[in-house]
């Protein structure tokens, strides 16, 4: 069926279950899993024409992990974790991809999930105490609770650039990459922003195309991959050393497997510090920052120091000064804002076919039929990539209207920043848990908690014989007002990102994430569970 034909059914035929969820990626495959385990009957509807969600639809050249992928995989099967073998240490999109969809395949997922079923409104039944969703193609179905599994980064965002429909060539965003792929080989390509994604797609791709423009507007501290393919030897031990791998994330700030040098960078001689800089900076992944002195990621003097190596590193790499200069971070503190890591990103600049333009010097006027001008030169492209990154948390949730009791929308409720209870639950949405906005970090380290929290906490209505769970008005409050507090103090708080809503226009600004670590978060909520749900109101 295409999504022009609207489905219509009657009151009998809408199906009705205990839990619906939106998605199919990561979070969305596992809550269906748990809710099994739990005996509730649960669906999950998905707007890909496949299962991955994050990993279905970042297919863009070079897309690859940045965490470990022994740490990123699921945990909750002994089996999946010895029969699955990762390839490279850090895995790249077309085999997590796979991965997910043998996961699918493995636990029989794929009966409860129905693809191309884009959610187009959620609205709270207050007689029937339900929760009822309508798809694009019209397609309904009903639920006592309702998840929203719709990611943290996945409505993209592409700045209103005048003229934007007016190229002839082929344009798309990095977080919607056509499935057929795009030719670039032998094409003039440009590429706005340098993100994670934008350096991660720059640097594969500066091997194929003809020409390449890169138009940045804020340098960024990238710090080097280091992947490579994972040996034999090295998948046994891994494979035996899972719980001690999976402990160690869950004891960790940001649950990966790096853990922060109790020492102040400050308290050592220079020389022993410099030591330690060069020697994480021969380590693979996010070890260069997330095993070194703790104070490297707190605004001050260690921050400071850090950020310096980091320039002269990136100084060392680019052939030409002024365009190694460009790529010099120099307006936000080190840590800020996500690093992203790369694999030859630097030494992209030294290939004669590669230009860079600072669009904060020459800021971008409009988009052509021919493409890019800018307020110093126009820039004819066949091809244009937009790095652009994403309306993060509230965007994906906005997309979907959400309406709770009183005919309210979570859209108004959310316009000056989310107001929830533990990022889960907002007061006079009951039965709505916001599974996309507690979570950061190594994400399905941090998730798989969060989903075994909210399908316990589901299971504890049902088995206390209550129809509804919704988080008390004075517990948001104090939730809503503690994210501000913890907020502002954080590092990642300091720099206009995704991170605190800052990139894109018009948002209100504020902490997106959990504002505490993942040990603080996953104990505040175990400690809320152990007291009857704390601060939620049953029914
Ligand atoms: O998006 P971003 P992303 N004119 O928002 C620029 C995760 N991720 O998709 O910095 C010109 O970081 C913008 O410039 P500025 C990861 O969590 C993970 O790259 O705002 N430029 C910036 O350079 C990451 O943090 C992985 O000045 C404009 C870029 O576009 C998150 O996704 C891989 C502009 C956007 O960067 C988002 O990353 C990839 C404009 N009007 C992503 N508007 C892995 O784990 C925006 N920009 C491997």
């Amino acid at each position: 069926m295409t999504s022009t034909q609207q489905q219509s059914q009657t009151a009998e035929e809408i199906e009705q279950y205990d839990v619906i969820i939106i998605g199919a990626g990561v979070t969305g495959l596992y809550a269906l899993w748990r809710l099994r385990q739990l005996g509730f009957s649960a669906h999950s509807f998905e707007e890909g024409s496949g299962v991955g969600g994050t990993w279905f639809w970042n297919r863009y050249p070079g897309c690859r992990f940045d965490s470990e992928s022994y740490t990123y995989g699921y945990s909750f099967s002994e089996e999946l974790l010895q029969e699955w073998d990762w390839k490279e240490h850090y895995s790249g999109q077309p085999e997590n991809e796979r991965y997910l969809n043998y996961v699918a395949d493995k636990f029989d997922l794929r009966r409860d999930i129905r693809l191309n079923s884009r959610v187009m409104s959620a609205v709270f039944d207050e007689n029937e105490n339900r929760w009822e969703v309508v798809m694009e193609d019209g397609y309904r179905a009903r639920g006592q609770f309702l998840v929203t599994s719709v990611g943290i980064l996945s409505a993209g965002y592409v700045p209103e650039f005048e003229g934007k429909d007016s190229f002839k060539g082929v344009s798309c965003h990095t977080g919607r990459w056509p499935q057929e792929g795009v030719d670039l080989a032998g094409k003039r390509v440009g590429v706005i922003g340098t993100g994670a994604s934008g350096v991660q797609l720059i640097t594969e791709i500066a091997k194929e195309v003809s020409h390449l423009t890169v138009f940045q507007r804020t340098a960024n501290f990238c710090a080097p991959l280091r992947n490579s393919p994972i040996d034999d030897e090295t998948q046994r031990e891994i494979k035996e050393n899972f719980p001690e791998i999976f402990k160690k994330c869950l004891e960790t700030p940001g649950s990966f497997v790096h853990e922060f040098d109790p020492r102040s960078a400050m308290s050592v001689t220079p020389e022993e510090r410099l030591e330690q800089y060069e020697r994480l900076w021969q380590k693979s992944g996010f070890a260069k920052w997330l095993s070194n002195f703790y104070d490297v990621m707190m605004p001050g003097e260690a921050n400071e120091d850090y950020a310096e190596f980091f320039r002269n590193k990136i100084r060392e790499r680019v052939n030409d000064p002024v365009v190694a200069e460009m790529l010099v971070p120099k307006t936000h503190m080190f840590g800020s804002k996500r690093l992203p890591c790369e694999s030859g990103y630097y030494e992209v600049f030294n290939q004669d076919n590669v230009l860079l333009v600072d669009v904060r010097e020459a800021p971008i006027e409009r988009i052509t039929p021919a493409g890019i001008k800018t307020k110093d030169a126009e820039y004819n492209l066949d091809v244009i990539v937009f790095a652009t990154g994403f309306d993060a948390v509230t965007g994906s949730l906005n997309r979907v209207d959400i309406r709770g009791e009183g005919g309210q929308t979570l859209k108004d409720k959310f316009a000056n920043g989310p107001r929830t209870y533990m990022g889960v639950q907002s007061a006079g949405f009951p039965n709505l848990f916001t599974i996309n906005q507690a979570s950061v970090g190594n994400f399905v380290r941090a998730a798989e908690p969060l989903v075994d929290w909210v399908t316990e906490a589901m299971a504890y209505v049902r088995d206390n014989e209550y129809s509804l769970i919704s988080a008390s008005p004075q517990a948001e409050e104090e939730w809503t007002q503690h994210v501000a507090d913890a907020g502002a103090k954080i590092l990642r708080s300091q720099a206009d990102s995704w991170f605190v809503g800052a990139n894109i226009p018009g948002k209100a600004r504020g902490l997106l994430t959990a504002p505490d670590t993942a040990p603080v978060m996953r104990a505040k909520r175990d400690d809320v569970a152990a007291n009857g749900y704390e601060g939620f109101l049953l029914q």
